[in-house]
């Protein structure tokens, strides 16, 4: 599909009724930083139920990520899981004015559609925020310190990372999560499970997560999950991971 401009896309994602993110205070940044975080941690990153206008146009993430995937990947599987977590939000009498985050915290007490689209709506409004266009190279300040604490070092961590991407059988994603351990940590969950919700084995806050749904490559890679993977870091967005891990 052609190209849309970000001007043009965002005036129709206007159109289509788009909502804007539900910003709410953060009650740890009232706090001392560092000090009384509860698990699950509570931060002013809240999501809600709309689909977002993507930040960039289709083809800003090229060569690592095509056009044509993130045309269809947005504008098609993402855009599915936002519709049918919001008919499932009406079947369960889920207030659609509190964050999604609310609900995915107590996942096992709703649907399985509630939690397969609850999930994959709140992975992907994450992963397009978690990439951009002139994504720094490197993490840097309270960050990097955090990641050289708990891997080592910054390769290590993409090793670690890069091996859970890789080996998660089928469908689901891989995560840097920060635990209520308050480490951060790779691994990944199954389908479209995340780390917030108390059904997961691996439970914490999300920094970003790789998707490896074959939808999410295989136009351009195939079957080379890897080769994806690597390009992947290409186009991550620190700045987005770092005030993520800022506003805990
Ligand atoms: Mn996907």
């Amino acid at each position: 599909m052609k190209q849309t401009s970000r001007r043009n896309f965002i005036e129709k994602s206007a159109k289509a009724g788009v909502a804007t993110l539900i910003a709410l205070p953060s009650l740890n940044s009232l706090m001392a930083a560092g000090s009384n975080t509860k698990f699950p941690f509570s931060n002013n990153l809240k999501t809600g139920f709309d689909q977002q206008p993507l930040p960039y146009p289709y083809n800003a993430l090229e060569p690592s990520i095509d056009a044509q995937t993130m045309d269809i990947h947005y504008n098609k599987h993402a855009s599915a899981y936002s519709k049918n977590l919001k008919e499932a939000a009406v079947a369960e009498k889920v207030d659609m004015t509190k964050p999604l985050e609310d609900v995915l915290h107590k996942i096992s007490k709703y649907s399985v559609k509630m939690r397969n689209n609850g999930g994959g709506h709140y992975n992907h409004e994450l992963f397009w925020k978690s990439m951009g266009a002139n994504a720094n190279a490197k993490p840097t300040g309270k960050l990097l310190t955090a990641i050289e604490k708990d891997f080592g070092s910054l390769d290590e961590m993409k090793k670690q990372l890069t091996e859970a991407a890789k080996t998660r059988f089928g469908s689901g994603w891989a995560w840097l999560v920060f635990t209520k351990d308050k480490k951060l940590v790779a691994g990944s969950t199954p389908n479209q499970d995340n780390p917030l919700m108390d059904i997961a084995e691996l439970k914490g806050f999300p920094l970003f997560g790789i998707d490896v749904w074959e939808h999410a490559y295989y136009l351009k890679y195939q079957n080379r999950r890897p080769d994806y993977i690597e390009n992947f870091w290409k186009v991550l967005n620190w700045n987005y991971v770092a005030e993520r891990f800022n506003s805990i």
